[in-house]
Parts: C-alpha cells; structure tokens; sequence
C-alpha cells in the first residue's frame, strides 16, 4: 500500500516517463502535463515542514524537465507553476501557489489556443493551399477554425518521419472533413510550387526570432523562401525561451536509433544520428501566430522583455 508521499512522487515519476517516451507529446501537452504533475504533487504533499517542501518539489522539478530538452514551453509551464513558492512564508501557502499557479498556467495555455485559432484563422485566406509539418496543435486549431468558417482549403500533411506524427495531422483533419493529402518528407520541395501558405507550431523561439521545431520545418522554410511562399509559425508565447536573451543555446534533444530503423536491417557497423528538432532563422519566417496577435520574428525580444520585466536577471539554470 503506497502512502501519500509514494502516491505524489509516482504521478511525476509517471508524467515524466510518458513525456520522455512521447505518450504524451506536443509543446503544449508536455508544458500542460509538466504544470498538472506539479499540481497533483503539490495538492497531496503531506510532509511537514517548509524547507522539506521546498527539497522534495526541486526533485520533482528536475525529474519532470530532465523529460526532454528543447521545448522550452515544458521549463516555462513548471516555473511558472512555481513561481511563488519562495516568498511563501509557509508550507500551506507554498503548497497552494502551486495548485493555483499550475491551474493558471494550464487554462492561460488553453485559452491562447483558442485566441491563436482566431487570430491565425484571419490570415487563412478561402481558396489557400497550405503545407504543415508534423502535429501541432496550434496549427491545427487554425486550419479547423479557418474551415468551420467556411473557407475551402487544401491541407499538404509532411509524414515527419520517425514518429509520422503527420499521421495525426492528416486523420485530425480528414475527421472535420478538411481536404487534406500526406506527403512524404523528401517531397515538401516538388509540393511546395502548389502552395500558398505554410503553417508550422513551435517547440521553442529565441529571442532573436529563431524557431526551433520538429526536424525537417527548416527544409519547409527553405523551400518555402525559394517559392515566394510565406511562412507563418503558430505559437503561444510561452514558446518564447527567456534563456535565450542572456545568449543561452537551444539544446536540440538526440533520440535512439530504434526510432528510425530495426537493427537488423543494417551492418553493425552503421552510425545512425536522429536529431529531434532544427532551427529555423528568423529571416526565413514571415510572422509568428501568438494569442497576442501577430508579430514579426524581429519582435519577440522586446516582446519577452516586456513580459519578463525584473524577471530576466532572475532566470535560474
Ligand atoms: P503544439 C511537437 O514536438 C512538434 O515539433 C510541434 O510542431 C510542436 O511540438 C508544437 O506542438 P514533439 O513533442 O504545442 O512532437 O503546437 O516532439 O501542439
């Protein structure tokens, strides 16, 4: 029989595992897992001091951002869960900035959604062919809004091979009766000429407007840039990584070769390298779809100054 503390540490050692092994995937979903796993551990801690609190809540942390390493909505979701706990004064108040920070953050992350749904669903145009890359969720309320307006669009799906989240992508879309065609990747260039928008999500942005996303969005982007085709990204602007106005990098997470092929298919002796995430510059992106409105790359600096105000000298590692 586990007793209370067990129970509390299984739900981020659970949340932690199902991110790190992709059953829960997506910026969004992982920042909203990360923020409801902290909320649960907080909501049914039952040790009895400030200072225990205090210890056992850095491990969760740490367990739960050790998940994966480049989607910055993932850090952002979890500190802003946190945000209070060191000007609390005791263990009840601590406890509840949790509960109620990570409850802000998961309906705030909710509702930009649906204010980037509107927002972007103004820039699809009736008639517009557009391409997308893997499986974001923000792009694809997008495309539904832009359609249940009425719109008549044509959707181009990339694979997005290992893990052919553009699978998702395609039924999502087929199922809201949006006409929509998968590609393979190595055909975003031949399809792109049919084109007359791309939209792709966001795993992280840096401040100098710099997209990082799903592997393969920077050949979209250069295709796109090659075509005259305009290339938007959908992103909540808690995508946007403060890390990054100190002049911190964007670690691009590796995964194993299981991923991408069964090893009896090849020689022993065959290296195979499965880099999750590219970056795309910010002279190849149009404009970012936020829940703020539309801004261009060259924004978001002022932007997150903006927003993080005092904030930016206190950023921890
Ligand atoms: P939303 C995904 O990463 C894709 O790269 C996608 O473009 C991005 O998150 C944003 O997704 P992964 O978790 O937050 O599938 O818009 O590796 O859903």
């Amino acid at each position: 029989m586990h007793n209370n503390s067990e129970r509390v540490s299984d739900v981020i050692a659970e949340t932690a595992f199902a991110i790190k092994e992709m059953h829960i995937r997506g910026a969004g979903r992982i920042a909203r897992a990360g923020a409801s796993a902290l909320c649960d551990f907080a909501d049914g801690y039952d040790g009895l001091t400030l200072d225990g609190f205090k210890r056992d809540l850095d491990v969760a942390v740490k367990k739960i951002l050790d998940s994966r390493p480049t989607a910055v909505s993932l850090w952002n979701g979890v500190h802003y869960s946190i945000k209070d706990v060191s000007r609390s004064s005791d263990l009840k108040a601590a406890m509840n900035s949790v509960v109620v920070n990570s409850k802000e953050f998961i309906k705030g992350s909710s509702e930009a959604i649906r204010s980037i749904a509107s927002i972007g669903a103004r820039v699809v145009q009736d008639g517009d062919v557009i391409m997308t890359h893997c499986n974001s969720s923000a792009v694809m309320e997008v495309i539904k809004e832009a359609h249940r307006q009425g719109k008549r669009l044509k959707v181009f799906a990339t694979e997005s091979r290992p893990w052919r989240q553009g699978i998702l992508t395609v039924n999502e879309l087929a199922d809201e009766g949006v006409d929509v065609t998968l590609i393979i990747d190595s055909a975003v260039r031949v399809v792109m000429k049919e084109v007359s928008k791309v939209l792709v999500g966001a795993d992280t942005i840096t401040s100098n407007g710099m997209l990082v996303n799903k592997i393969g969005t920077s050949h979209l982007a250069l295709a796109a840039n090659e075509a005259r085709v305009p290339f938007y990204v959908c992103s909540e602007t808690y995508k946007f990584s403060p890390m990054t106005i100190r002049g911190d990098r964007v670690t691009i997470e590796e995964r194993g070769p299981e991923e991408v092929i069964n090893a009896e298919e090849i020689r022993s002796s065959v290296k195979v390298f499965n880099p999750v995430f590219d970056s795309t510059p910010a002279k190849y992106i149009d404009a970012i779809i936020t829940e703020v409105g539309i801004v261009s790359p060259g924004s978001v600096y002022e932007l997150m100054i903006r927003r993080l105000g005092d904030g930016v000298s206190n950023l921890r590692d």
